[in-house]
């Protein structure tokens, strides 16, 4: 059988995580001193995993980051077209990066409308955390994303939330797409 073969794109605001979140993912590691560079980088996963009938099942995940600190402007074009998944980070302490939720699925809407959508609270290690647990039922009555508080450096639900994403990608999508 053909691997499912998946776009996954990080958004948010800039310094939310998204660049730890994918190197937590995709190498199992965390780094203090990450330097960002210009453009998008990529990074590719292999899954093996079990479907409600019991059948197993591959996917191959294309994960794309885009470096510096993004503007809505840069991302629309070539970075939001066709990506089956999408998660939006926001930083707890921050509340302003909470606020552009929205515009970030605005956005990805205007490009990508069938992808499947993650609203990532993350850095929930911190102690100084401002945005509440409770945003999280807000958010999924508003807009049509996943939920989920992670912690990219402690690790805490990050392979919850990519799988979350996989799972239902596999659900709307389908094989060989
Ligand atoms: P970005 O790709 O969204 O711009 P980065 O964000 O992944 O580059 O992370 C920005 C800063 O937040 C980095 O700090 C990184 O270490 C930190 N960070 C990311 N995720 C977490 C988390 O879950 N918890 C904590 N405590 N910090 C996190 P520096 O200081 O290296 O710039
Ligand atoms: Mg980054």
């Amino acid at each position: 059988m053909r691997p499912y073969l998946f776009k996954l794109i990080a958004l948010g605001d800039g310094t939310t995580g998204k660049t730890s979140l994918v190197k937590r993912y995709t190498e199992g590691t965390f780094q203090h001193d990450y330097k960002a560079t210009i453009g998008a980088t990529f990074a590719l996963k292999h899954l093996d995993f079990e479907m409600d009938n019991g059948s197993s099942a591959k996917a191959k995940v294309v994960v794309w980051d885009i470096a510096g600190q993004p503007s809505f402007r840069e991302m629309r074009s070539r970075y939001m077209e066709g990506a089956s998944m999408a998660f939006i980070v926001f930083d707890v302490t921050r509340p302003d990066t909470f606020l552009n939720v929205a515009n970030w699925y605005g956005a990805l809407m205007k490009k990508s409308p069938d992808c499947i959508v993650a609203a990532v609270a993350n850095k929930i290690d911190l102690t100084e955390r401002a945005v509440p647990s409770e945003v999280g039922g807000v958010l999924e009555n508003w807009i049509d994303v996943i939920y989920v508080e992670t912690s990219a450096l402690t690790g805490e639900n990050v392979d919850h939330m990519f799988s979350e994403l996989v799972k239902r990608a596999v659900q709307r999508f389908g094989p060989e797409n």
